[in-house]
């Protein structure tokens, strides 16, 4: 039976761009649902509950197996399809790898408040609290960091395409969107993920959306 992920909004939905890229960039069939979030029909919400009772995109339904949660599916595809490498194969590396999709999953707070994923928000900066460029800085040096270590292997950030890459993703058009200043290597590392083209992909299909979400065009 086919795999199905259960995703929002392409425009907006971050937490469903996450394991939709870890899926497609490493050509894993699976048939995609698509809910539109928050809108004023109850009946989308009680879609996204009868897949998940936690209420929320994305969720993963593999047979009679349900998982839900960004990291957990992508965890559970890592699980499922280990030819796909989706983390690094050495130990360390994988800590590491592990370490800063937590990170990400759990943290950088106020730059999600203040730079939410709108890909067809015209290109412009806003003035970022001091907590949201903590963040900005927090993650280049995350970003410069690895391409260091694992250049060597690859244009991202363990060198191959992988979970890590996924769990960052809706960053790199938070950065592009609000024209956020970052560092040449962390540029070049930005635009590898642009021009991948599961990335491409999404951002085409996110764009091509015509559905408004009001609360999340304010900035
Ligand atoms: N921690 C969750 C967050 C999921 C989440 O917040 N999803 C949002 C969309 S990006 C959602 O489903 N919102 C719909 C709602 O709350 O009704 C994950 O990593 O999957």
């Amino acid at each position: 039976m086919a795999l199905k992920l259960v995703i929002g909004n392409k425009n907006y939905s971050s937490w469903s761009m996450r394991p939709w890229l870890a899926l497609r960039a490493n050509q894993i069939a699976f048939e995609e649902v698509f809910i539109p979030l928050y809108t004023d029909d109850k009946a989308d919400k009680d879609r996204i509950l009868s897949f998940s009772r936690a209420g929320k995109v994305p969720a993963l339904i593999d047979g009679d197996v349900t998982i839900w949660d960004s990291l957990a599916i992508i965890e559970y595809l890592a699980e499922r399809f280990p030819e796909a490498r989706l983390w690094p194969e050495d130990a360390t590396q994988r800590a590491r790898a592990r370490s800063i999709s937590a990170e990400m999953h759990s943290g950088f707070m106020a730059l999600r408040n203040e730079c939410g994923m709108n890909l067809h928000r015209p290109v412009g900066a806003v003035t970022l609290s001091v907590d949201a460029q903590a963040n900005v800085a927090r993650i280049q040096e995350i970003w410069i960091e690895c391409r260091q270590r694992y250049g060597e292997a690859g244009p991202f950030l363990f060198g191959k395409f992988g979970a890590a890459d996924a769990m960052f993703a809706p960053v790199v058009h938070r950065f592009r969107t609000y024209a956020i200043a970052v560092a040449p290597q962390v540029q070049a590392y930005m635009d590898t993920m642009l021009e991948l083209p599961a990335f491409a992909e999404w951002t085409r299909a996110g764009l091509a959306e015509t559905l408004v979400i009001e609360r999340f065009e304010t900035v």
